[in-house]
Order: C-alpha cells, then sequence, then structure tokens
C-alpha cells in the first residue's frame, strides 16, 4: 500500500488537479484544485478534510485542534465510521475504539481518473473479514460511495457512518428541514429515548446527539452564510444530527471550547435497528451528495 508522495505521483497523480503531498502532522494526502473545487483527503483514515467548491466557502469543518498523528482520528471533515457506530461495539471487545477502525487505520489508493471535470479517487482497506472501497467524487458537488464486501464464509453484520461535520454561520441560527416526522433516538447523556420529529425545521439551543431512523435527504439552511446545502444519499437508512455544545466541546481534547457554534454534523448512516447484514461475498454502497446552493 503505496504512502510515499512521490510513489503516488507517479503512479496516480492526474496533471488536471490531484497531486499527493505531505500534509499536516508529515501525513500523506491527495490534494485536488481544479476549476470546480479544491479538497483534501488524509490516507489516514480515508479522511476528508476539506472541500471548497467554486463560488462558496468551505463546507466542512475542520477542529483548529485536530491532531494529525497517524493514530487518533482527525476531528471534522469526515470521519468514515465502521464495523460500528458510536459504542456499539461486540460484547467482547469493551477495548475497542468508538466509531470503529475506519477512520484510524490506514486507506491505499486504488484509483484516480478525471471526468467532466470532476477528479475522482478510490481508496480501499480492509477490516477484519471486510474489504472496503471508498469512491469520492470531487466537482461543484461532493460525491461519497461507500462500498463494503463481505469476504467472511459466513453472513456479517455491521453499522456504518460519513460522519461528516459542516461549517456554519452559527449553530443557534441554522435551521435542518427533510426529518420531519421521523423516528430518533435521543442520546445526550445517555438518555436513549425514542421521539418524533415534529413538523417545524430542527433547530438548536442545546447539545443534539440523535439517530434518526430516515432514508430522506436533508437541507441544511444557513442563512447567515446566505447559503443552503443538500445532502442526498442512497441504502442509507439512518441519519445523524450531533452539535456537542460548551460542556462536550469542553470535554474534548481535540476541540475547541469556542469551536461548537460554527460546526454541525450530518451523518447519512446505517445504525441500529438499521443494520446492514450481507451474505458471504455480498457487497453493500451507501452513497451521499453534497451540495451547496445559494438560495434566491
Ligand atoms: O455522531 C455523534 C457521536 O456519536 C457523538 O455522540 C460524539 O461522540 C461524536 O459522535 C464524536 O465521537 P468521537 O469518538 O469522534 O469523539
Amino acid at each position: 500500500m503505496l504512502n510515499d508522495p512521490q510513489a503516488l505521483n507517479d503512479q496516480y497523480a492526474l496533471t488536471r488537479g490531484l497531486t499527493f503531498s505531505p500534509g499536516n502532522g508529515g501525513l500523506t494526502r491527495a490534494v485536488i484544485d481544479t476549476d470546480a473545487c479544491r479538497a483534501e483527503v488524509y490516507l489516514h483514515g480515508g479522511h476528508v478534510t476539506r472541500w471548497k467548491p467554486a463560488g462558496h466557502d468551505e463546507v466542512l469543518w475542520l477542529s483548529q485542534h485536530a491532531v494529525f498523528d497517524g493514530q487518533k482520528a482527525i476531528r471534522g471533515g469526515i470521519p468514515v465510521c465502521f464495523p460500528w457506530f458510536a459504542n456499539n461495539k461486540p460484547v467482547d471487545r469493551p477495548d475497542a475504539p468508538a466509531h470503529g477502525y475506519a477512520r484510524t487505520q490506514r486507506w491505499g489508493v486504488l484509483e484516480t481518473n478525471e471526468t467532466d471535470g470532476q477528479i475522482q479517487l478510490t481508496l480501499g482497506t480492509t477490516i477484519n473479514d471486510y474489504a472496503l472501497s471508498y469512491r469520492i467524487g470531487f466537482g461543484r458537488e461532493l460525491d461519497l460511495a461507500l462500498t463494503v464486501t463481505n469476504r467472511a464464509g459466513t453472513e456479517q453484520t455491521f453499522e456504518e457512518a460519513l460522519h461528516t461535520y459542516f461549517t456554519v454561520s452559527q449553530i443557534r441560527r441554522i435551521m435542518l428541514t427533510g426529518l420531519e416526522g421521523a423516528q430518533y433516538l435521543h442520546t445526550v447523556a445517555g438518555a436513549n429515548t425514542l421521539h418524533t420529529e415534529g413538523d417545524s425545521p430542527i433547530t438548536f439551543t442545546a447539545e443534539t446527539d440523535r439517530v434518526y431512523r430516515s432514508a430522506q435527504n436533508v437541507v441544511l439552511h444557513d442563512p447567515d452564510l446566505q447559503r443552503t446545502i443538500h445532502i442526498e444519499k442512497s441504502n442509507s437508512d439512518s441519519t445523524v444530527v450531533w452539535n456537542p455544545w460548551i460542556d462536550k466541546a469542553k470535554a474534548m481534547s481535540d476541540f475547541g471550547e469556542d469551536e461548537w457554534p460554527g460546526m454541525v454534523c450530518i451523518e447519512s448512516a446505517n445504525i441500529t435497528p438499521n443494520t446492514v447484514t450481507l451474505a458471504p461475498g455480498a457487497t453493500h454502497t451507501m452513497t451521499t451528495t453534497v451540495r451547496v446552493d445559494t438560495p434566491a
């Protein structure tokens, strides 16, 4: 699995906008720079950290305190959570990491190409008896496709999430639509109580940590940034909405105490009870497309 930027450039660089170079902490990253967008992806965790479509501000949020040591998950961007979400780990692995192994594992480059101005980068890794292939399309939209293959001789069941951190003007001033009427698990402080979303847009006035049982697309309305972000998805029956607010932000060493008002997580996922079970050799692909509009 190539990690040296020069070797990666020799094999995978694209003259029209994709190169590899040492990034923060000396970690190898792909840098995308085209007329359509600028973006960055670290091989550590297969982690998209930046995506700035032409004509818009940066869409993804990255903590100023994110750690790039090649061990810890990078705080912000799009962490890949697999083969479980949060602490839904196997009971016989009490010390296993929250959100699984994918976000702290080294991923390799499988393919790069450019089509109609969109750069496509496909990364891959293996986790236990799973093979993961992650195709990312960088253009005026951000296209993510996470494909999981069961390489075991028996069926396997997993959870997954593209744990996307979005930059917002001010958490108290944004609204989410698309989850009206959806059932959700409220998990703040371990409450784990089931609720049903009302008919009004979702607004934020306190720590918010919800796993919606919904396959619906979500729209993030940010009037102060004069933008609307559309999060469209397929083969995803869960959506997580999270903002840590004051106390939880303080409790995280890689999250600035004053950063929480400027972000929200909206995560395309498959989380219990919407787990995915694959027969031997079977595959499952979850997709998410992020699109930014300037409302009329
Ligand atoms: O997606 C929401 C969540 O499960 C929160 O409960 C919070 O723990 C967040 O993920 C971040 O988790 P991390 O392990 O990256 O600190």
